[in-house]
């Protein structure tokens, strides 16, 4: 188990479409508990292999509350087989645009097929947080950032932000 470094935009590996997985094997449940070190250290609820610079399809999401026990869940090449019509806001952040939020129109309710850690397929449906985590995540692994579904005037002003906040995180690095 070990924390990664998370990997800040603007980045290519954060636009990069990613490869599905062919086995679940232990190199990929080894990626998927550093994932969730990586997730519950941030703290975030969800994490996607790019954003630890690995481009492969496998994401990872917890939206338990505090004060509940941990409710992780591992998806290898999920796919979403539904999503409703009805859409809403909602507001988002991301690990990769540190302290930059933005709300974020998205269907809501999905129904996401996966490989689970053991390589069985499964079906999750899901509403509310989750069913945006869900999304969120899977626009990751499709090279998409919350910003992508944002106004071009929007999405330019946060990439400007991103770039300065890059480059001082650099200066403080050198320093
Ligand atoms: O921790 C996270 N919170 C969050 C809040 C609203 C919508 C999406 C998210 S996902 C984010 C973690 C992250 O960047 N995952 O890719
Ligand atoms: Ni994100």
């Amino acid at each position: 188990m070990a924390k990664r470094p998370i990997i800040w935009a603007p980045d290519p590996v954060l636009k990069t479409k990613c490869a599905p997985v062919a086995m679940v094997d232990d190199e990929i449940r080894t990626l998927m508990d550093d994932m969730l070190d990586t997730m519950y250290a941030a703290p975030g609820i969800g994490l996607a292999a790019p954003q630890i610079g690995v481009t492969k399809r496998v994401i990872v999401v917890d939206v338990s509350e505090k004060n509940e026990p941990n409710a992780p869940i591992c998806l290898v090449n999920p796919e979403l087989l539904w999503t409703s019509d009805e859409t809403a806001p909602h507001e988002e952040g991301c690990l990769s645009i540190p302290d930059l939020y933005a709300d974020v129109e998205r269907p809501i309710a999905v129904k996401v097929a996966y490989l689970d850690r053991d390589g069985e397929k499964r079906e999750i449906e899901a509403e509310g947080l989750l069913a945006i985590c869900l999304q969120h995540e899977i626009d990751h692994i499709d090279g998409i950032l919350f910003t992508d579904h944002l106004s071009p005037l929007k999405r330019n002003m946060f990439m400007k932000k991103m770039v300065k906040a890059k480059k001082a995180r650099a200066r403080e690095q050198a320093a």
